[in-house]
């Protein structure tokens, strides 16, 4: 059995390729698409799974590198779970992040059917002969007004369950060991293990 030494972190976001690699063992050298000069790939799937599959086996193919990649968003209850995988896709289309978070916190108000959100996370690693494991990580939690300096994207505005403080609120570290991700990459680290 092959060791896994090198990794490419398959994401162009930089905050989900800090975390990323603040979980992964320190002795793997990461590697960013960034730094090889890979393009991101059109997001075409209909489910984090089938966007997380679709992005490690782009970048996979790419580079040639065992490849671990990450498609998430936030799912807010009221909205019949949107932005979901298009949470990155509305940030560009209402022009910023902030921007963004104020139209959901407009729509969340006018609705006034409750706060109830999760975010998602779905991480695929895929090695360069077509294998390939998958795991999904879901935190629950609400959305609250906007607060918060740290972290990235839609952190200002989720506070996870058994917390009163949004993730953006929350130290670095707080945030890396509760969230999707960490929810996702410790099913996953179950199944990998062996190769590091
Ligand atoms: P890559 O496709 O290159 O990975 P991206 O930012 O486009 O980068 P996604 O398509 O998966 O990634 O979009 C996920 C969106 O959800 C993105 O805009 C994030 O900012 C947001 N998001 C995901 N996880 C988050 C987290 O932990 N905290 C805040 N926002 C998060």
């Amino acid at each position: 059995m092959h060791k896994i030494d090198k990794i490419l972190i398959g994401t162009h976001n930089k905050g989900k390729f800090k975390e990323i690699s603040s979980l992964l063992p320190n002795k793997v050298e990461k590697v960013s698409p960034i730094d090889l000069g890979i393009e991101s790939p059109e997001e075409s799937g209909k489910t984090f799974l089938q966007n997380s599959e679709l992005k490690a086996n782009f970048f996979c193919n790419k580079s040639k590198l065992i490849t671990l990649s990450d498609d998430s968003g936030l799912e807010i209850d009221c909205l019949n779970g949107q932005p979901g995988i298009f949470s990155s896709r509305w940030a560009k289309q209402f022009g910023s992040f902030d921007n963004a978070m104020i139209e959901i916190l407009n729509k969340i108000k006018t609705l006034n059917k409750g706060t109830a959100a999760q975010f998602v996370c779905s991480l695929t690693i895929q090695w360069p002969d077509g294998k390939k494991i998958s795991e999904i990580g879901k935190i629950k939690g609400n959305i609250s007004s906007k607060k918060g300096n740290n972290g990235f994207g839609y952190d200002p505005i989720f506070v996870p369950n058994g917390h009163s403080r949004t993730f953006a609120e929350m130290d670095y570290k707080e945030k890396l060991l509760i969230d999707h991700r960490y929810i996702a990459y410790k099913k996953l680290e179950e199944k990998i293990k062996v190769y590091f």
